[in-house]
Parts: C-alpha cells; sequence; structure tokens
C-alpha cells in the first residue's frame, strides 16, 4: 500500500521527494527464503480458444485432444471443473489483468486492432502495476489485444504493456491475422511481432516462437516476478503446426488442424515448464486459463455447436482453468470462479486483504472479483453463490452500448438476459457438460422458480454495484 501511494504521487508530482525522516523500529529482516516465500513468482497463462471440452485433461468430452502437458500440471495442483472468463478473447484478458468486470472497465468486447477508439484505459490498475508496486519484475510475452491505437507505423501503441506495468513484452498486439500494416497478417507462420516498441515481421511457427520468448524472458526476470504468458493458439486460422512438433493428416482450416494446434500448444507449454528450475518452480504460482470457450466450428459433443465462443452459455464461457504452486493443494475442485477471481486471490496469497479497495494512481480500485485461496487450500470450500458474464458492443460505457447481455449462474441454475431483454433460464444436472436445455417458464417446479428467482435478484444487485468507471 506504500509503494502503491508513492507510485501514485510520482505520477502525480514527478519523483517522491527525498526526505530523512526519522524512522521508528526498523521491520526484522527476513532471510532469502522467507522473503521468496513472502513473494513468490507468478507465470499466468492465458491460452485462446480453448474450451474444457477440446483438452483431455478435464475429461469432459471423448473427441478431447490428449493434452499430456496439461496433465502433469493439473497433477501438480488443482484443477476447476467450474470456471468461467468471456465469450471473446478481450474481455477475459482484460477481467484477468484488472480483476474486474466488463460492466465497469468497459472492454465488453474484443479490441479491434487499429479499428476502436475504446480500449482496456491506461488508467486500469493492472496485476502487472500492482505487482510492480510490491517490488517485483513483470514481462508480457504472447498475445496482448487490449490495446487498439498505434501513434505511428513502427511506433509506439497506446495503451500496449508497456503502459500497464509490464517491463518487458514481445508479443503480438492481436490475432496472428491482425497487425499494423507492416505486412498482411497471414497467420501461425509469417505474422506481427512487437518487440517492446520495435515493430517487426516474424516468419516461423508461432507457438514455438512465443515459447522461445517466454523461455530467454525468463532468465531475464529478476525475482519475484510476474510473466504472463499468452499464446496466440490456439486462435484461428488454424494453420497445420511443423510435422515435427504435431503430425496430422487433418487439412489446414478444420478440427483436425485446431487439435494438432492444440497438441502443439501442449508440447511446447511442458518445455516452458522444463525451463523453471525446481528450485524456482517451488516458488513459482502457475495460473492456466483460457479465455473463451471453443469457436463454433469446432466444439464437441456433448457440447452444443450453437452455444460456444461469442454466446454466454457455459461452451462460450466456461473454461480450463488450473492453478499449481506453493501451498496449493492437489486435486479437482467444483467451487465456482470467474478470471477476475485471479487478482484479488494472487493479492491474498501476498498476505494481503483484497475486500479492501487497492490504491491505484488514479484513486481506490475495488474488485469484483473474489478471492479464491480458500479453495487452494480446501478445494471444497466455496467462495462464491454467483459467477456473473457478460458482453456488450461496442466497447465503453455499457449504457451506451448497442448490444448488451448478461448471465448469471448459481451452483444449480443459470440465467441469460439477452440483448432484447428476454431471459432464459437453465436447470443444471449432475453429470452434465453445461446448462442444458431451456426451462419450460409454464412448467417449472417450486425449486426452479425459487433458484431463477434468486439469481435474477443476484443480477440486478451486480447490475447496480458493477458501475461503469472506464477503467
Ligand atoms: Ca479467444
Amino acid at each position: 500500500m506504500i509503494a502503491a501511494s508513492l507510485l501514485a504521487c510520482a505520477l502525480a508530482d514527478g519523483p517522491p521527494q527525498r526526505t530523512r525522516q526519522p524512522r521508528a523500529e526498523p521491520p526484522p529482516l527476513l532471510t532469502l527464503d522467507a522473503q521468496m516465500a513472502a513473494q513468490p513468482n507468478f507465470l499466468v497463462l492465458m491460452l485462446d480458444d480453448i474450451g474444457v471440452d477440446q483438452v483431455a485433461t478435464w475429461e469432459r468430452s471423448d473427441s478431447a485432444t490428449p493434452t499430456p502437458e496439461l496433465d502433469a500440471l493439473a497433477a501438480r495442483g488443482l484443477r476447476f471443473d467450474r470456471a468461467y472468463a468471456s465469450a471473446t478473447c478481450s474481455p477475459a484478458r482484460s477481467a484477468l489483468l484488472t480483476g474486474r468486470s466488463a460492466r465497469r472497465t468497459g472492454v465488453g468486447s474484443i479490441v479491434r486492432v487499429l479499428q476502436d477508439r475504446v480500449d482496456l484505459p491506461t488508467e486500469a490498475w493492472t496485476l502487472a502495476e500492482m505487482l510492480v508496486a510490491r517490488g517485483y519484475d513483470t514481462a508480457a510475452v504472447g498475445k496482448w489485444h487490449l490495446s487498439a491505437r498505434s501513434t505511428a507505423l513502427g511506433g509506439r501503441w497506446l495503451g500496449d504493456p508497456a503502459e500497464q506495468g509490464f517491463r518487458r513484452f514481445r508479443g503480438t498486439m492481436g490475432n496472428l491475422t491482425d497487425g499494423a500494416g507492416l505486412l498482411p497478417g497471414q497467420g501461425y507462420y509469417l505474422f506481427e511481432q512487437v518487440d517492446d516498441a520495435e515493430l517487426w515481421s516474424r516468419s516461423g511457427y508461432a507457438t514455438t516462437h512465443q515459447v522461445d520468448d517466454a523461455v530467454s524472458t525468463l532468465s531475464d526476470l529478476r525475482e519475484p516476478w510476474f510473466l504472463y504468458f499468452a499464446p496466440n493458439a490456439a486462435h484461428d486460422p488454424f494453420d497445420l503446426p511443423p510435422t515435427g512438433l504435431a503430425s496430422t493428416t487433418a487439412s489446414p482450416g478444420t478440427r483436425g488442424a485446431y487439435q494438432a494446434i492444440i497438441r502443439a500448444l501442449d508440447m511446447e507449454i511442458g518445455r516452458l515448464m522444463d525451463a523453471l528450475s525446481p528450485a524456482v518452480a517451488a516458488r513459482t504460482h502457475i495460473v492456466l486459463l483460457s479465455d473463451n470457450g471453443s469457436p463454433k466450428s469446432v466444439i464437441v459433443e456433448p457440447f452444443d455447436h450453437r452455444r460456444g465462443k461469442a454466446t454466454l452459455y457455459d461452451g462460450g464461457t466456461q473454461v480450463p482453468l488450473l492453478w499449481a504452486g506453493p501451498g496449493v493443494v492437489q486435486g479437482t475442485t467444483d467451487a465456482l470462479a470467474h478470471a477476475t477471481d485471479i487478482v484479488p486471490t494472487v493479492l491474498a496469497l501476498l498476505g494481503e486483504d483484497p475486500s479492501t479497495p487497492q490504491v491505484g494512481p488514479d484513486g481506490p480500485v475495488s474488485f469484483d472479483g473474489v478471492d479464491l485461496s480458500p479453495v487452494l487450500r480446501d478445494p471444497a470450500a466455496e467462495v462464491r453463490t454467483y459467477v456473473f458474464t457478460s458482453l456488450h458492443w461496442p466497447n465503453g460505457d455499457p449504457a451506451d452500448a448497442n448490444i448488451v447481455e448478461d448471465a448469471v449462474r448459481s451452483d444449480d441454475f443459470k440465467l441469460i438476459r439477452r440483448a432484447d431483454g428476454s431471459e432464459a433460464v437453465f436447470a443444471y444436472v449432475e453429470g452434465a457438460v453445461d446448462e442444458g436445455p431451456e426451462l419450460d417458464a409454464s412448467a417449472m417446479t417450486s425449486a426452479q422458480v425459487a433458484g431463477t428467482d434468486a439469481l435474477r435478484a443476484a443480477l440486478s444487485a451486480h447490475l447496480s454495484e458493477t458501475v461503469y468507471e472506464g477503467r
């Protein structure tokens, strides 16, 4: 908190004045081991367009892709079986990095690189900025997708990772087909790369390059560090990976190609894990999630192909989430979780109370996420009664948006409020992969009426609480 205040002061008035203050008792000196335990490293992996139906680690679908490296990571920690992010890429990344809802930040749909006027505001107080204020070194590698604006071709990107607390950035500003116009973004083998402020054209296989970048960046970071690694895989275009990485007889653009991209990503994530020495791994929290569910073109049975990415159904918003690290139990959990929970949980792991508003450069910041650390210690712990997801387009104040949709779920029920104001309600069935068929409002049991009425009340309260702040 003191460091945050100093930073706020530095930003507002220039560097803090060096005045000699008489000090009371000095704080006890921590041994290096204790300091490292108090300030663990954080490696956060944000995958792209990979739902729980696609990775065998989640055991949801017979046609999931084998993911032995994710299996190994899951075996080291906790697998969340009811975790949510967003319907599309950018809102999930905003939620992850700010701990705040799309309704509050204004990032409710994808940020269209070089086309939109609204992106994640630089005033947003990100996890990277919070950790820098606590003495951490920070870097982002891979897809950013939170900045729409470039000042000039080959020049600075406004709202880029450097403005959001990351000392280093090596990656892509959006999807592999996006770009600043240096060359047409062509996919996994030819794409625009930004290394800090330097824009260049990169050839070779994107997933391999991005893991190479993550590995070399790790060697450049001093502990304690926060590395945000967001590979573009497995977002389209579905180009075939190099045969040495994941061979397939599938044609480009098909689900077979998409599965090969996931296999290649899984192998390369294993290489990243191997880059952490056992000693460093022992003091590192590893968090892995995806930004949204599987695209409708590749989502598989028993998921409904109409309920994939870009919808608020579970197929669009439920995502893989793994957490491994010091003190984290091994196993699986049914605890409800959301991408906004990562920031409060990280702060709790640092011994802080995330329910107290943090002081950022632009004033107090409260979170919409909750602290998952009780679940990391006890998978049966319940920290959430409800999970809210939403989308709105265009980005900015939801009150000004053309399309706004909201969803809320509890353990047993789900409600979706569509853009036209109509509602659909659902009841979860034990063992089912998603929310199942829409309930018939004229034939609901009293328990279903009570359960969905509770969701309606919870959503109303949520909407009145999550007021747009544009940061
Ligand atoms: Ca995505």
